[in-house]
């Protein structure tokens, strides 16, 4: 059975959690990280280098990085799903968004949540958290109208790992203290369209802590 290591409120989770629910594949879920550590054994530190969530250990495989870990299931488990498609440019195409994720949207979105959220008010720093949310309105725009131009998602009318990538913090985002937060033309139909979505709702649309 698949194994997946990491603590639920991982926004890093959250995606793999909704695309094993989309797949219907049977997994085992293991806390770790945060309040429930685990990730500094030398067991651990060999699946994960940094000691960070996810890992996903299925039989002699293990792996870290969470977008490696989406691709990973589609290419075993769903080789023909839509959500990652086989024709090499439609595929470019899904892992060039994913890769946006990570170097473009995580950090402004790391910044944002750490600051609101797990840093009490008194020792925010404010001027770092208002140049973050401005930098990720920036992202989001870019995003936002690439899926409208699309059809609906990212890469398409329909949702492929691209979307599941940044879902996580798409809802964050919405639902995260932000002040003045920028109106981002678009960025709420995208994020409604994952509504429908069981592993969305069950994995991603959950309170922010
Ligand atoms: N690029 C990595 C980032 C992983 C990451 O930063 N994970 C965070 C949680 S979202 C983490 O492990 N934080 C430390 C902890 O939970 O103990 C990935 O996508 O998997």
């Amino acid at each position: 059975m698949l194994k997946l290591w990491g603590r639920t409120t991982s926004s890093n989770v959250m995606k793999v959690l909704w695309l094993l629910e989309e797949l219907r594949l049977p997994y085992q879920r293991i806390d770790a990280g945060g309040p429930f550590g685990g990730t500094a054994t030398p067991e651990y530190r060999a699946m994960n280098p940094l000691g960070l969530v996810p890992s996903l250990e299925d039989g002699e495989t293990r792996l870290f990085e969470s977008n490696a870990i989406l691709r990973y299931l589609c290419n075993a488990y769903a080789p023909n799903t839509p959500l990652y498609p086989v024709a090499p440019a439609a595929r470019a195409r899904v892992e060039s968004w994913m890769d946006f994720q990570q170097t473009a949207q995580s950090r402004p979105a790391s910044t944002i949540f750490l600051g609101l959220i797990r840093t009490p008010a008194e020792q925010r720093d404010t001027a770092a958290i208002a140049a973050a949310v401005a930098e990720l309105a920036r992202v989001w725009a870019l995003c936002a109208a690439q899926a409208q131009a699309s059809g609906g998602f990212l890469c398409g009318p329909g949702l492929t790992l691209a979307d599941i990538a940044f879902a996580p913090h798409l809802h964050r985002w919405f639902h995260m203290p932000i002040e003045n937060r920028p109106d981002v033309p678009h960025l709420r139909a995208w994020y409604d369209r994952m509504q429908p979505h069981e592993g969305f709702r069950q994995h991603v649309a959950v309170k922010v802590e």
